[in-house]
């Protein structure tokens, strides 16, 4: 009788804890979006070499960092096109921005050149290195490795780091190219806006 009456207790205590509403509250925790700037436009720069080909401005580092986009240099011939930058013939090598100071790095974009609409240089295969002392002698950290095709409308690409990575220096390394030579048109940073 009293081994019952447990049994009925226990089956009436387990019916009541199942009853139980277990409320859990839980906090949406959403990240705080980092708000970024654009800090590379007109901002020094350099190369490992240019392509020289007619007039010497046709194809500087510069261009990577000038906001401008279209390709007009070859064939139609606009002096001093100045909008994109190339290697020198069928070589590989880097162009590199100088921020002027160190920024938060959160997000790159670039974009490939074509060589207007000659079509016969591309960068294929790349990779995107930061410094902070600009001597990329194993100090730089490496944020992508990638590759591309040639376009005849290139799009940006883009890379965005999963945390800040504080840099001076941002170097775009060629490591392969199409046809005649690779190069880039245009390399955007973007850095942790802070309040001044
Ligand atoms: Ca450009």
């Amino acid at each position: 009788m009293v081994k019952k009456a447990m049994w009925v207790l226990i089956l009436a205590l387990v019916t009541i804890a199942c009853s139980v509403n277990v409320t859990v509250n839980t906090l949406n925790i959403t990240p705080t979006p980092v708000q970024s700037i654009e800090v590379a436009a007109g901002k020094p720069t350099s190369s490992s070499g240019y392509w020289y080909h007619d007039v010497e401005e046709n194809f500087p580092s510069s261009a990577i960092a000038d906001g401008k986009i279209q390709e007009l240099n070859c064939m139609i011939g606009v002096p001093r096109g100045n909008s994109y930058w190339l290697l020198p013939e069928k070589s590989n090598g880097w162009v590199e921005i100088d921020l002027l100071q160190e920024y938060q790095i959160v997000k790159v974009e670039w974009l490939n050149t074509h060589n207007g609409d000659c079509m016969d240089r591309a960068t294929t295969r790349f990779h995107i290195s930061i410094s902070n002392t600009g001597e990329f002698a194993g100090e730089e950290k490496t944020i992508y490795t990638g590759r591309m095709k040639i376009e005849s409308a290139p799009v940006f690409k883009k890379i965005e780091l999963p945390k800040p990575a504080s840099a001076r220096y941002v170097r775009f390394y060629v490591d392969g190219f199409y046809k005649n030579g690779g190069g880039l048109n245009e390399l955007r940073i973007y850095a942790v806006k802070t309040n001044p």
